[in-house]
């Protein structure tokens, strides 16, 4: 008989909380209940999902003898959760961004060593094959000492001027919408592929829709958005300059109003003696850049470095892609829980220090100047 099944619940059930759920059960917990935007929502969500618990509220879900709560609800009530539940002694996996300012995030991140509970947040990209391949080789010097590091995160889903969501209110999303949202990301990345720090950066940001409506209509579902128009204060796109603290400089650009770009994360590592790119959206392969020849490198469980060997879940040429690298930070996560330490599991702490570079990028646009990270 093997390891009791985990008790967890999701708290959200938007796409994000039903990407969690399906990768609970895939990662073999038993998933006892979700907390959705209201009681009632609660129950039809538990109805749709085939689970026992409705909660109507955290302390249902803080005294609960779950063993783990996956936090997917709006940006600004992911710390005051994850404490609740961390002090309940809850082992949590929150969304990114951890808060939705710098304090709170360092405060989320202090609470979670205090407690000691496992505290994983889904920088989920750094669970793609092919992404666990390029760190291993920058990391073993294939690709020579490393001269630059650029790319971007580019998506679509605010282009049109009609559409809105809670990530555009700033008391719901935090003061940054693109960066905080898909920037973070990108950040994670390159850190944790190079292991080197972004250090002090310059940034300037622009919101190209000044007025979005205040309601949310779902994109598909062809409805016209007549609920009245408010101001925009987050920011549409973020351009950033950065050196490392090993003196490398980089730039990226963040914008989710690229036409025609779904999911776009593009990181590039130009080194000595090779460049190599992963590009999120055509996540099976690696390019490998030199003077005298590229190359694809095409995910095979069979060969390359041990972590993506370990990840690769599916054989060769039967692809894989985002649900499989968010299911493996989801087993990932459970493992911790479990007593076994992954490699590259991304914690609280990864989340404030995602929330220390948003803080400096937002500081850096509003005041035109370089600052330290
Ligand atoms: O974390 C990110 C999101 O908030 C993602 O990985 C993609 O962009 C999917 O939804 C948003």
């Amino acid at each position: 008989m093997g390891p009791q099944k985990l008790r967890v619940a999701v708290l959200g059930a938007g796409m994000i909380g039903e990407v969690h759920r399906r990768a609970a059960v895939l990662g073999g917990a038993e998933v006892v209940g979700v907390m959705a935007s209201s009681p009632d929502r609660s129950k039809e969500v538990a109805a749709k999902w085939d689970v026992e618990k409705a909660y109507a509220s955290i302390d249902e879900v803080a005294s609960s003898d779950l063993d783990a709560v996956h936090i997917c609800t709006p940006n600004s009530s992911h710390v005051p959760y994850a404490i609740q539940l961390m002090e309940a002694g809850k082992h949590v996996l929150c969304e990114k961004p951890l808060g939705i300012s710098l304090a709170d995030a360092e405060q989320a991140a202090a609470v979670a060593e205090r407690t000691g509970v496992v505290n994983t947040m889904p920088f989920a990209y750094r669970f793609h094959p092919m992404v666990r391949e390029m760190r291993a080789r920058v990391q073993s010097g294939d690709f020579g000492a490393v001269n630059l590091i650029h790319g971007s995160y580019l998506q679509d889903w605010l282009l049109n001027p009609q559409a809105t969501s809670w990530r555009v209110d700033p008391t719901q999303g935090g003061p940054s919408r693109a960066f905080g949202d898909i920037g973070s990301h990108w950040c994670d990345l390159i850190e944790w592929v190079t292991g080197d720090r972004i250090a002090e950066l310059v940034s300037t940001t622009s919101i190209s829709i000044p007025q979005r409506p205040s309601k949310s209509v779902a994109s598909f579902s062809g409805a016209v958005n007549d609920s009245p128009l408010v101001d925009v204060t987050t920011e549409d796109s973020a351009l950033v300059l950065f050196r490392t603290a090993n003196d490398i400089a980089g730039s990226t650009v963040i914008s989710q109003l690229s036409a025609g770009r779904k999911n776009r994360l593009w990181v590039e590592v130009d080194g000595a003696k090779q460049s190599a790119v992963f590009d999120q959206e055509l996540a099976e392969q690696l390019w490998i850049g030199a003077e005298e020849a590229t190359q694809l490198l095409v995910r095979d469980p069979t060969q390359g470095s041990a972590e993506q060997r370990r990840l690769s879940s599916l054989p060769a040429g039967h692809a894989q892609g985002y649900a499989q690298c968010f299911e493996n930070y989801v087993a990932d996560s459970y493992s911790a829980i479990r007593g076994e330490v992954p490699d590259g599991l991304p914690t609280f702490a990864d989340g404030a220090r995602a929330a220390a570079i948003c803080d400096a990028m937002l500081t850096s646009a509003a005041e035109k100047r370089w600052v330290t990270v």
